[in-house]
């Protein structure tokens, strides 16, 4: 038997790019995601020959090995995204659209792939990953008003909050969830006016964001600032968001966002916007830390640790 399986990631530029794959190409399918940061998804899939897979904004490097086993069993697949996919495998039942350019997500490489046919919906996802430039530019042949593109914009930014947690009980919907019922609208703007679920999320995200923004710092000087959030699922949705509310209020400032974790604390770090650059290395020098020159972390702080990231952290952006 034939099955169809597709593989997403969670957040606003994974579930809009199979929201315009399955309007242009509607069938019942098996759904593998999770939240953001769970990436390796195709590890989950078990198929083989006469089975479709579509893979959509995933990398394809962090699931070459799961990509080839697939492949080797005679699975036929649609591979959508945007990250470095290391070495693209050539096998004839692997068709890749992968574009890395910065202002491209994989809804508009859909969008691309479709002829702009479901275009309303790469709009909403380039607001939800954050290339708001990108959304209006593709936006443009739809001519859109000011008041729409915001709304746009909300429900992009809206998607994406839901994706953000370490593990699906932290979010308000499982993804696979929210995109059922986002697939019953062929247009976002009726998704906004009738759909309860896209209120719940608008209004969590501002108490989520209110949450955070009663946080004290621990520390805030000129050059850098530091805040703990504590324990929490909220914490865990907001905590990205909060960085970069910081970031860009304060952009002469560095910021570093910890929440608290059994044993320790999760990192983030924001360099400055005005010089964006020494997060990666700062987050480097300790064990599980990695990222780009602007933004970067660290999956666990011991807690023993604080005290030398704190200087680290400071020191780095002095
Ligand atoms: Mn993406």
């Amino acid at each position: 038997m034939t099955g169809f399986y597709d593989v997403f990631n969670g957040d606003a530029d994974g579930i809009c790019a199979l929201q315009q794959l399955r309007l242009e190409e509607p069938r019942a399918s098996v759904l593998v995601t999770g939240v953001k940061r769970d990436i390796c998804l195709l590890e989950r899939v078990e198929a083989g020959a006469g089975d479709e897979l579509a893979v959509l904004d995933i990398s394809l490097a962090k699931n070459a090995a799961a990509l080839e086993r697939l492949l080797a069993a005679g699975a036929r697949c649609r591979f959508f995204d945007h990250h470095h996919p290391g070495e693209i495998p050539a096998h004839p039942n692997l068709k890749t659209f992968i574009d890395t350019a910065p202002d491209v997500c994989t809804s508009l490489i859909v969008d691309r792939y479709l002829a702009g046919r479901q275009r309303v919906w790469a709009v909403v996802a380039a607001f939800g990953d954050n290339l708001a430039e990108a959304a209006r530019r593709a936006a443009q042949p739809l001519r859109l008003d000011s008041v729409r593109l915001a709304k746009l914009r909300t429900l992009g930014e809206c998607i994406n909050y839901n994706a953000y947690g370490e593990t699906i009980e932290d979010l308000h919907y499982p993804p696979a969830d929210l995109y059922r019922t986002l697939a019953r609208y062929r247009d976002p703007f009726d998704f906004i006016v009738d759909e309860p679920v896209f209120e719940v999320l608008k209004s969590a995200y501002a108490d989520d964001l209110a949450r955070a923004e009663e946080i004290a710092p621990e520390m805030a000087g000129e050059a850098a600032a530091l805040f703990v959030l504590p324990d929490a699922a909220w914490s865990r949705r907001v905590n990205g968001t909060f960085a970069n509310r910081l970031a860009a209020a304060y952009p002469a400032r560095a910021h570093a966002v910890l929440v608290k974790k059994r044993g320790g604390f999760v990192v983030s770090v924001r360099a400055p916007l005005a010089r964006p650059f020494g997060a990666d290395e700062l987050c480097r020098a300790f064990a599980g830390g990695g990222g780009r020159k602007g933004a970067a972390g660290i999956n666990l702080l011991p807690e023993e640790d604080y005290g030398r990231f704190c200087t680290a952290f400071r020191a780095a952006f002095a």
